[in-house]
């Protein structure tokens, strides 16, 4: 049978289950979106960035079964939503990528948008292909959705020359959608000895990251059964609910909060699952590993790179989780009290929370109030998005998730500009939940335009933007090195201006007295699916656990001679140094 090119795409992403695909058209894709258009199941998307878009594709991943998908240009496209591509790569989120490539049926050079782009994006997908006839079409797509889902999941890149979208060509059938193969489970003999060491411990912990997203009740029974506490790192905050009374929030180590430092302080066996141990998830490599470790993850490449493990375990983190459950004697008697181990956890989350409380936030919001006001005006199954940036480990630490994928973070390329993306991909699939962003203000500036896109599809996603007038996260740092904050102070912008400019609602919330009227009043707006932008006057003058911490410990790894340098300078420049002006616009 003859089929064009964009026939054959459009009819294996429909096999594949995608409902959207994001992008912007260009000569080089114009006859895959005429044929998206005309699916009954997949929307396509125009987006005001590719950058944006990726984020969106990335969003719809983290929070669907079905993958999220680009349509992209050539080059420029393809450049543009790299920072998209690299977040869902380090973060182990499905993508599939879907690129025009230059006319392969003449043999000019020169040709518009014409540069090696699978070379380009090699550091950041798990495959690339360029396909060379019809025939290889629908296969290629095939494997490479297979590739982005299987295994850690990543992006994968598929570039299809503008002649083969265009012209039919012949092809002998339409292949049927191969079955995924089964997870993986990890080796019996490993869960014995691995089950047989939790089993033994006085005091093991699970510490949990985005890997574990589809094993919470299998580690909920795993941790009840073991009386153990439950840590996830940044990316996996939500894997484990935090209304359990054994989930100790973020962080095991010196950047984590108090709940989880006091709980594992003395932690004799670490179950770690579906984690990197990376810099952020380890506070910049702040953890003392006084335990022994058992790893589980599906990507045998994790283990031992950071810190070693006892039992390594590869395989799906349910399975996994299973398994270990399968193989614990009935009655773990690891001689923990248990109700003991409950109400210091309590008692810490609540000393932790009081403290932020009691914070004078002065004539500003006060972050925990925020929160507070936040979770207590939203549905349990409501998703929170945060950018990066100080706002980021504020939500982390302040605000209590409580399903699994209902928080997302750009963490490992940590790439500032996605929130407003993400959160309007998660609300396109997600239309009857409460689509939550917190954004800093320097974020905000990266995509914020992107809720133009929100707006058109009448998506009444809430944005909150952290507006501190800085690029926190590095002014601070910056403000005790240096004595000054060279290039992190943003200069005035209108955020009414911006709402105004997209057709959102806009809100101002100015200081504490304010932040439960105005949350009411911004989700009242929001439920006529128009966004809604809520213009937060933050305090950021107290910093959170996971900066200190993470700051403590990048200092302490370093010479003697470096600290001294450093400290050196910035008693120098604090106590002596005349004060530079700063260069503010
Ligand atoms: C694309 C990109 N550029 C720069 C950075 C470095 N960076 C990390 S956090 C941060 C500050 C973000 O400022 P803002 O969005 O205002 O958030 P805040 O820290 O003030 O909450 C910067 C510049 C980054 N992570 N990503
Ligand atoms: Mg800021």
């Amino acid at each position: 049978m003859k089929k064009t090119g964009a026939e054959l795409v459009r009819y294996a992403l429909e096999q594949i289950g995608a409902r959207f695909a994001f992008g912007i058209p260009g000569v080089h894709n114009t006859e895959i979106y005429d044929q998206l258009a005309g699916s009954a199941t997949i929307t396509p998307i125009r987006v005001t960035h590719e950058g944006g878009g990726a984020f969106m594709a990335d969003a719809v991943s983290r929070t669907n079964e079905f993958p999220g998908v680009l349509v992209i240009v050539p080059a420029a496209g393809t450049a543009l939503a790299y920072a998209g591509i690299g977040e869902a790569f380090l973060d182990g989120i499905p993508l599939l990528v879907i690129a025009g490539g230059i006319q392969s049926d003449h043999s000019f050079r020169y040709q518009l948008h014409e540069i090696d782009q699978l070379d380009m994006v090699r550091a950041v997908t798990k495959g690339r292909w360029r396909i060379k006839t019809h025939a290889e079409i629908v296969p290629t797509l095939f494997a490479a959705w297979q590739l982005a889902v299987g295994g850690e999941p990543g992006p994968a890149f598929v570039e299809i020359p503008v002649d083969l979208q265009l012209f039919p060509g012949e092809v002998d059938s339409l292949p049927m959608l191969p079955q995924l193969p089964p997870p993986p489970r990890p080796d019996a003999a490993a869960v014995a000895a691995a089950a047989q060491m939790l089993a033994a411990a006085a005091r093991p912990g699970l510490f949990l990251g985005w890997g574990a997203r589809e094993a919470t009740a299998q580690a909920i029974e795993l941790a009840e059964r073991l009386n153990a506490p439950v840590a996830t790192t940044l990316q996996g905050l939500s894997v484990f609910p935090a209304n359990h009374p054994l989930h100790v929030g973020m962080g095991i180590g010196p950047a984590a909060v108090p709940a989880a430092t006091h709980a594992f302080a003395d932690c004799d066996v670490l179950l770690a699952v579906g984690t990197r141990f990376g810099e952020i998830a380890t506070g910049s490599f702040g953890l003392d590993a006084k335990w022994r470790l058992i790893h589980a993850d599906i990507n045998p490449g994790v283990f031992n790179a950071n810190y070693p493990a006892d039992v390594t375990l590869c395989g799906d983190a349910a399975e996994t989780l299973s398994a270990l459950c399968a193989a614990l004697p009935a009655h773990v008697e690891n001689g923990r009290d248990g109700a003991a181990l409950r109400s210091r956890i309590a008692a810490d989350k609540a000393g932790y929370l009081q403290e932020w409380l009691r914070h004078d936030s002065k004539d500003r919001v006060n972050p925990a109030r925020f929160f507070q006001a936040l979770r207590a005006q939203l549905e349990d199954d409501a998703y929170l998005i945060a950018d990066d940036g100080n706002h980021t480990f504020l939500a982390a630490e302040l605000f209590p998730v409580t399903r699994s994928k209902h928080f997302l973070s750009p963490t490992d390329f940590n790439c500032m500009g996605y929130c407003v993306p993400a959160a309007t991909g998660v609300k396109l699939t997600h239309p009857d939940r409460q689509v939550v962003g917190i954004v800093g203000d320097g974020a905000f500036l990266m995509t914020g335009l992107e809720i133009l896109t929100a707006a058109e599809h009448g998506l009444g996603v809430i944005y909150y933007v952290f507006n501190d007038g800085e690029l926190a996260q590095i002014a601070q740092p910056q403000q005790r090195t240096y004595n000054r904050k060279a290039c992190t102070v943003l200069p005035e912008i209108s955020i009414r201006g911006v709402a105004d400019a997209v057709g959102a609602a806009y809100f101002a919330m100015p200081d504490t007295a304010s932040i439960e009227r105005v949350v009411a009043a911004a989700h009242a707006a929001n439920r006529a699916g128009r966004p809604v932008i809520v213009d937060v006057r933050i305090d950021y003058s107290k910093p959170t656990r996971f900066t200190q911490g993470a700051m403590r410990t990048a200092l302490g790894r370093m010479s003697v001679g470096n600290k001294l340098r450093l400290v050196g300078r910035a008693v120098w420049r604090h106590a002596v140094a005349p004060k530079t002006p700063e260069r503010t616009p």
